[in-house]
This record gives C-alpha cells, structure tokens and sequence, in this order.
C-alpha cells in the first residue's frame, strides 16, 4: 500500500479505480442500511410481539397489497442498480482499449517476470509508461498464483498452462506494489514486485538501456536482487535459509552425502540451474528449481556477480 491512502482504501490510482471505488462503497452502504433496518425492526417485532400470557391470542393482521407491491418493487430496482452499474464495471475492468501496450507477465515461484514487446525484460519491476493504458498477458510457469495492485483495483489469477489478461492505465508517476494473492508455496509472501510508473519520455529511455549491455557482474548483481536469491542468500557471511554466498569461490564445499567438490565455474552454475544435485552440508534441499530457465546470459552474468563476492 502507499504511504497515503486512507485506513479504507489505498489510493486509488488507476484510471478505473474510482469507478469500483464507488461501486464498493454504494453496496457498502446499501447493504449496511438494510442490516441495520431488518436488525432494528426483528429487535423491535420480538418485544412488541411477545406472547404475554398463556390465553393470549394474537388478533388476525389483514395484508396490505401496498406493502407486498413495495417489497416486491424496491429490492427488485436497487438490485437491478446493484446489477447494470456493476456489470457495467466488469466489462469495463475486462476489456482493454484497443490502443494498449501489450507486456507478458510470467509467474513463478517466487518471483514475477515481464516482456515487453520491443524484447526488454525485466524481472520484479513492471516499467510502464503514466497515461497509457497496459494490458498484461499472463501465465505461471509452475503453480498458481495471483497478479494484484490494490491502487489500481485490480487482481486476476496467473494460472499454468493458459492465458488470462487485466489491464489499466496509471493516473501518476509513482511506485505501486505488487502482491501475489494466491497461496503459492513457502516463499509466498515474499513474492513482492513493484509497479513503476514512469512518464512516456522515462520508459521509452529504460526501453533504450535494456537492449545495452551490461558488464555481467552488474547484470548478475542486478538479477540476484531480482530474482530474490537475496531472500535465501545473504553475502555478508550470515546463514539464511541456504548458505551465504561470498567467499565461495575456489573453496572446497562439503556435501550431504560425504562427498566434496570445489566451487569452481562449473559448480556455481550447477548449484543455481540443478540446485538438488549437490545439497550442502547442513542445509537443507530447499532452494527452487526454477532458475534452471534463465537464459545463458544470465546465467553467466550470475556466477560472475558470486565470483566477485569476497
Ligand atoms: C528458497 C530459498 C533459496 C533461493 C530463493 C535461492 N537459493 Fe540458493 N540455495 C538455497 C539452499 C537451501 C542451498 C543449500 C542447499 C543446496 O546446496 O541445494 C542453496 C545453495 C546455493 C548455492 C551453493 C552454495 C554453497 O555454499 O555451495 C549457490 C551457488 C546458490 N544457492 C545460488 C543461488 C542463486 C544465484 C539464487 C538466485 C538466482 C538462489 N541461490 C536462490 C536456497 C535458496
Ligand atoms: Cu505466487
């Protein structure tokens, strides 16, 4: 959430956002009113209506057409309200404009990737242009898992083996975190990414930078964070959940089945693509499997970011 927004809700940053916003709060407050009204008026009913004594016999009630008519009329028009405004925001909230840009989003344990059309990527980060609307096309490579950004009232789940898309447009410049709704595994929570809404001239110039190189040990640095290993790995020697990962190059590791091997090239590359080949000793088999689908690039650039690490 933002630092503003209120206790309610968070700020509502979409171009759709106030429409549900107003949506939510009108059903709130209907619905609230009626609780309220058949609580009060039961409460009421049950004293007046008492049975006061053995003998007593409750006199006929006669029924009023008028009554049953506006019981009938009045829920009927405030549920065909409830209905055509909210269905009017449903088709709104699932179709894209025509004009939108178009970013894959790609789920996985635990952590969010996205392609943008001219082939940039970029992993946790969502880089989109103010103004414009984006469409997501979204799919998990693993399990399912849920694509929410509570500013800008949206939330759809990322399921394997198929497609589903939301899209939205950012109102301002800003970063907007991005949750996973969906219980996916032990590192769940911290399947965090951010939205970075930047202006047109911003993203067009990230779009620039991407297809430059970087040095591999800043692209490996870079990935590192971005692909959560920091949430295992700590690189100032303290024990995580797996191992800390400075100093181990060149240095002979100690497996769970009495075997040893020294981390060399080919080893850290193993241990990031195959992590269950050679467990460490004393660490659980623990670490995900999927980073055995980085490109070759960043594989490479990976290990070269650990070998800096003194
Ligand atoms: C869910 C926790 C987790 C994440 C995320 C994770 N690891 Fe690991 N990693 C482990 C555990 C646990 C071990 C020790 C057991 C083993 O060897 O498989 C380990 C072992 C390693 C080793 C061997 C360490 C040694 O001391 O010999 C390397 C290298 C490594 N991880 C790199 C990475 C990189 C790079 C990433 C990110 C791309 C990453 N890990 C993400 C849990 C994790
Ligand atoms: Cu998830």
């Amino acid at each position: 959430m933002g630092d503003q927004g209120s206790s309610w809700l968070p700020d509502a940053m979409s171009s759709v956002a106030r429409d549900v916003d107003a949506l939510f709060n009108f059903v709130l407050i209907v619905s609230t009113i009626l609780f309220a009204a058949v609580i009060v008026s039961t409460i009421y009913f049950v004293i007046r209506y008492r049975r006061r004594s053995d003998q007593y016999v409750p006199e006929r009630i006669k029924e009023s057409k008028w009554l049953e008519a506006a019981w009938i009329i009045l829920p009927t028009i405030l549920t065909m309200i409830i209905f055509t405004w909210g269905f009017r925001v449903f088709i709104t909230l699932s179709t894209p404009p025509p004009d939108s840009y178009q970013i894959t989003v790609r789920a996985k344990q635990w952590f969010w990737e996205f392609e943008y059309s001219e082939g940039a990527t970029s992993t946790s980060d969502l880089y989109v242009p103010v103004g414009k609307p984006i469409k997501l096309l979204m799919s998990s490579g693993d399990v399912i898992h849920s694509f929410f950004v509570p500013e800008f009232r949206i939330k759809h789940d990322v399921i394997p083996n198929r497609y589903t898309s939301v899209w939205f447009e950012a109102t301002e410049v800003g970063e907007y975190r991005i949750y996973c709704t969906e219980y996916c595994g032990q590192q769940h929570s911290m399947m965090l990414g951010m939205v970075r809404v930047v202006t047109q001239e911003e993203f067009d110039d990230w779009l620039d930078e991407q297809s430059q190189d970087l040095p591999p040990v800043e692209l490996g640095e870079r990935l590192f964070t971005q692909y959560n290993c920091q949430v295992c790995h700590a690189t100032d020697g303290s024990r995580l959940i797996g191992p800390p990962l400075n100093g181990l190059f060149g240095i002979t590791r100690e497996f769970d089945d009495g075997m040893t091997a020294v981390a060399d090239d080919n080893y850290l590359r193993e241990s990031i693509v195959n992590p269950g080949a050679k467990v460490v000793a004393g660490y659980p088999n623990a670490m995900v499997a999927t980073y055995g689908s980085l490109s070759t690039k960043q594989i490479d650039a990976l290990v070269a970011y650990l070998k800096s690490l003194e």
